[in-house]
């Protein structure tokens, strides 16, 4: 193969008349593509991208990628690639293919050029995104090369889940506009098309909300934060904390921006408002939203709170109602996430509010009286065009036939769901938490809790205990990643990758998954990672 690619090279290089001139970055030889793409045909040849390659959009809605093309220009010769009207020689070309579904796409190198024939812009773009990881990743970064060598082929290729999710908690720390961003191009590397951003949480509430200022102005600061390990209710003396206040919040204007560059990589956001637990935050406040009206802080340490929002009062329904408006106005995906875990009922049960509530509604068990809410908020999103997704706690009682569940107690939630008609998302904290240790020993920073190294996270079957016919309610899979002990953005880095390309694979080419192949693919995918200054768990590999 090596030397086919070698004469054909040369063959190419003098019929662009450039032999002997710039740089020239070779292709690897060996093919290693995160997902495995469902068909790869190799061919004699290689055509040499360069940065006279010129770019024909026949797509309606493909100039993002288009511009993801330029990206990839950019990084190689320092430049974006121009545009051309009508395919010419040694042009890519983007065209739509009406016999591809939605996210496929077909990607045909030859020494003539580069065509991509895509069912949707989308297709297109993970097209791209594959075709990164055909070039030389050295060339990455250096935006100095000539040309960048890609070996003749026809990749054809879909998804296997229409969901592929990440999750971040920005409440326990926050993280920045840009780092929100970086975090993004990540996620389009790995062809994840959600993006889950949990904005509340009893440690901060991270999203402007025009009608409660407070909750940005006070809500989202706390005034100090606890170091090391949680003790989980007990905090005495000995316990440490880092006195600094610490806050930050997005304005509906970062929002927006962000759900546009996510849209620009074909990434759907999510938002995450909690309720009814995961609330210290709210209630800090604006007292009035809790059973008591007493005046908290924003939490300081980690774990459940018994301190939730009041479901008696009416006033607590008009907040997260306007709350929610303004959500939904904010973010133009079909779906809006409430929460809806590690809710205790402690609160409720002293509250005479909770029980006139209990009574008016014939409600038996306090659990119901979440169920309640629920189905309160559901109506009220589906007015304005929205679905639910709550975490699976929401099944707990009983749960409207429309709510979509998020499984994070093991996969039997999003069982449970499938099961009776439920859509689920699957997210066991068995094999997609990465706040979970991925390596043990000195130097491993320290995490939740758990032990999820890579090949575990590899390891997952979403579907196991399902018939064929319950799969068709698995949307797809998600990695959370809750932040109590992930302070920075390399850190976080460190618990996504590599595991993210493991789990991608579940999610897009789940029947061709094999372990000892994705060893030898994502060695690498981690150069690209190199290239594009990623930090990752490198001692995962030896040198
Ligand atoms: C459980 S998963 C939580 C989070 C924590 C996480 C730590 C879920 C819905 N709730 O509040 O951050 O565990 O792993």
């Amino acid at each position: 193969m090596r030397h086919i690619v070698l004469r054909a090279a040369l063959a190419c290089a003098a019929w662009w008349g450039l032999a002997g001139c710039g740089r020239t970055v070779p292709a690897d030889g060996e093919l290693a593509v995160i997902p495995q793409p469902a068909s790869v045909g190799l061919a004699e040849g290689s055509f040499l991208l360069s940065a006279r390659s010129p770019i024909v959009v026949g797509m309606e809605g493909a100039e993002p990628v288009a511009r993801a093309l330029d990206e990839v220009g950019e990084a190689l010769f320092g430049r974006p690639l121009r545009r051309a009207d009508s395919p010419a020689a040694g042009a890519v070309v983007l065209r739509r293919d009406t016999a591809l579904a939605g996210e496929a796409y077909a990607l045909t190198v030859s020494p003539e050029g580069i065509d991509i024939a895509a069912g949707s812009p989308a297709g297109a773009f993970y097209a791209v995104q594959t075709l990164r990881q055909l070039l030389p990743p050295e060339a990455f970064g250096a935006g100095d090369v000539r040309r960048a060598e890609i070996p003749c082929l026809t990749i054809v290729d879909e998804p296997c889940m229409r969901y592929r999710g990440v999750m971040l908690d920005a409440a326990r720390h926050f993280f920045t506009v840009d780092e929100v961003k970086r975090l993004l191009d990540i996620l389009a590397l790995h062809k994840i098309n959600t993006f889950h951003w949990h904005l509340t949480d009893d440690q901060g509430w991270r999203i402007e909300i025009r009608k409660y200022p407070r909750l940005t102005e006070f809500g989202s600061v706390r005034t100090r934060t606890l170091i090391g390990r949680d003790p989980g209710g007990e905090y005495d003396e000995t316990c440490r904390f880092d006195e600094t206040p610490y806050g930050g919040f997005y304005t509906q204007q970062e929002i927006r921006d962000v759900v546009a560059y996510a849209a620009e990589r074909f990434i759907t956001v999510i938002p995450e408002i909690e309720f009814p637990g995961h609330a210290v935050s709210a209630l800090a406040s604006y007292p009035w939203l809790g059973c008591t009206g007493e005046q908290y802080e924003v939490r300081q340490t980690w774990d459940i709170d018994d301190r939730v929002y009041c479901p008696g009062k009416e006033t607590t329904f008009e907040f997260i109602e306007n709350v929610l408006a303004e959500v939904a106005e904010l973010f133009p995906g079909p779906y809006v996430h409430i929460g809806g875990d590690e809710c205790p009922m402690t609160y409720w049960k002293g509250c005479p509010h909770c029980r006139a509530r209990m009574r008016s509604e014939g409600l038996t068990h306090w659990r119901q009286l979440q169920n309640y809410s629920t189905a309160r908020l559901e109506r009220f999103l589906n007015a304005r065009g929205k679905q639910l997704i709550g975490w699976d706690e929401i099944l707990e009682g009983e749960v409207t036939p429309t709510a979509t569940i998020m499984s994070w107690r093991g996969t039997e939630g999003g069982i449970r769901a499938a099961r009776q008609g439920n859509y689920a998302i699957m997210s066991p904290g068995t094999y997609c938490y990465f706040d979970h240790a991925q390596a043990v020993g000195e130097g491993e920073p320290l995490s939740w809790g758990g032990y999820l190294p890579v090949d575990k996270v590899y390891a997952f079957d979403p579907c196991a205990g399902l018939t064929p016919g319950e799969r068709r309610f698995i949307l797809g899979v998600q990695a959370n990643l809750w932040t109590e002990y992930i302070a920075d953005f390399d850190h976080l880095q460190y618990m996504l990758l590599p595991r993210l390309s493991a789990l991608v694979e579940t999610a897009w080419s789940l029947d061709r998954k094999d372990w000892d192949d994705y060893r030898r693919r994502v060695d690498r995918l981690r150069r690209l990672y190199d290239a594009c200054g990623y930090n990752y768990a490198r001692h995962l590999w030896a040198e």
